[in-house]
């Protein structure tokens, strides 16, 4: 982007430009009107991945390196717009996970925020703290930041599942710290699933009492498919709102706010026959199709969507859903990082 400036003085500044950048200095009013655009200006691009395209891959890769070899067996959903950054949105990360029957993904853990969205098989496990998340189809799964975490496959299916990150948000920060320990499997402190009992029922366990064992901050790690998808169901029968349909956002219980400091989770339900009216936002969203089909309308693109299709839309691009049969959605965004930072906005068409 380059201002109006003479001739003679452009000659003039560019010899100012070029003596200087050997001190690392560089003007700003050359790149002012880039820096800070009117309204956002995404490198993503909205892109769209077929479950079973991408699991051929996943699983010939299975052939190739176990868990164990691998740390973890990702095929990253990298955006055409941001190649070589591992990253689906500028703040965030996409990633299919498999593990075969038999294996483990060892314990570890990092800054890095996760949620897991179950694909395929059932039975599986996230460990997380101590504690076994055994999951399902579309259970949502969370690791938040700092938390030990392995996953182990004891049934006798392949697993997989979506893994959403906050990677490029923490490398911008430059604030990413991991760790290993020499054991791979966490030894189970708990029975599984044993944080839905204490926090995930709407209600918890006494403070400071001996049953108050998860961080005060986030208690509550898994929101299985059985009962999101019933709260979706009751909701269904009242009036859709006109430009998301029914939803629902995943919540903290301790706080009601979003599942993690970085990403918000949400579902969404698109009657059969109807279409949502244009909506933008600054949050990037990546959205898992649960169930039916139907068209995304994102910007000047049209994607046909049908289950367990991937589809991302960028910060600021329009987005309307049209449901051929009733439309299940699973989407998470920045939503949750740009609301504390005091930067979300929507715009209703
Ligand atoms: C990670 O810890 C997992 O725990 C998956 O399953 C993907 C991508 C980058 C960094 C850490 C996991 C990851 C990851």
């Amino acid at each position: 982007m380059s201002i109006l400036i003479p001739n003679d003085q452009r000659e003039q500044l560019e010899q100012l430009y070029k003596a200087m950048a050997p001190e690392s200095l560089t003007p700003l009013w050359e790149v002012l009107a880039a820096l800070v655009s009117p309204t956002p200006t995404s490198p993503a691009v909205a892109h769209h991945w077929r479950y079973a395209d991408a699991a051929r891959y996943l699983m010939r890769a299975g052939d190739l390196i176990s868990a164990e070899q691998a740390e973890r067996r990702v095929l990253i959903l990298e955006n055409p717009g941001l190649p070589g950054q591992s990253a689906i949105t500028p703040s965030l990360y996409a990633g299919l996970q498999l593990i075969l029957p038999g294996e483990v993904a060892p314990a570890h853990r990092h800054t890095q925020s996760a949620l897991r969205f179950v694909m395929e098989g059932e039975g599986a496990y996230t460990t997380v703290d101590g504690e076994r998340a055994v999951m399902r189809p579309f259970d949502l799964v969370l690791t938040p930041s700092w938390q030990w975490h392995d996953h182990g496959n004891e049934t006798s299916r392949p697993m997989v599942w979506l893994d959403g990150l906050d990677i490029p948000t923490v490398r911008h920060f430059a604030a990413s710290f991991a760790e290993k320990t020499d054991e791979p499997v966490q030894t189970r402190l708990v029975a599984d699933d044993d944080s839905l009992s204490r926090y995930g029922r709407n209600l918890r366990p006494l403070r400071g009492s001996l049953a108050d064992r998860r961080p005060a901050n986030r208690p509550l790690f898994h929101y299985p498919f059985a009962e999101w998808r019933r709260s979706l169901a009751d909701l269904g029968a009242g009036t859709p709102d006109p430009h998301v349909g029914h939803a629902l956002e995943f919540i903290n219980p301790a706080d009601g706010g979003p599942v993690l400091p970085t990403i918000a989770a949400q579902v969404q339900l698109i009657p059969a026959g109807t279409a949502t009216r244009p909506r933008r936002s600054s949050d990037g969203a990546i959205h898992v199709v649960v169930e039916g089909t139907g068209t995304a309308r994102i910007g000047e693109r049209a994607i046909a969507l049908s289950p367990r299709d991937f589809f991302v839309v960028p910060s600021w691009t329009t987005l309307s859903l049209d449901a051929a049969s009733d439309l299940v959605l699973f989407s998470y965004s920045d939503r949750a990082a740009q609301q504390r930072l005091e930067l979300y906005r929507e715009e209703r068409l």
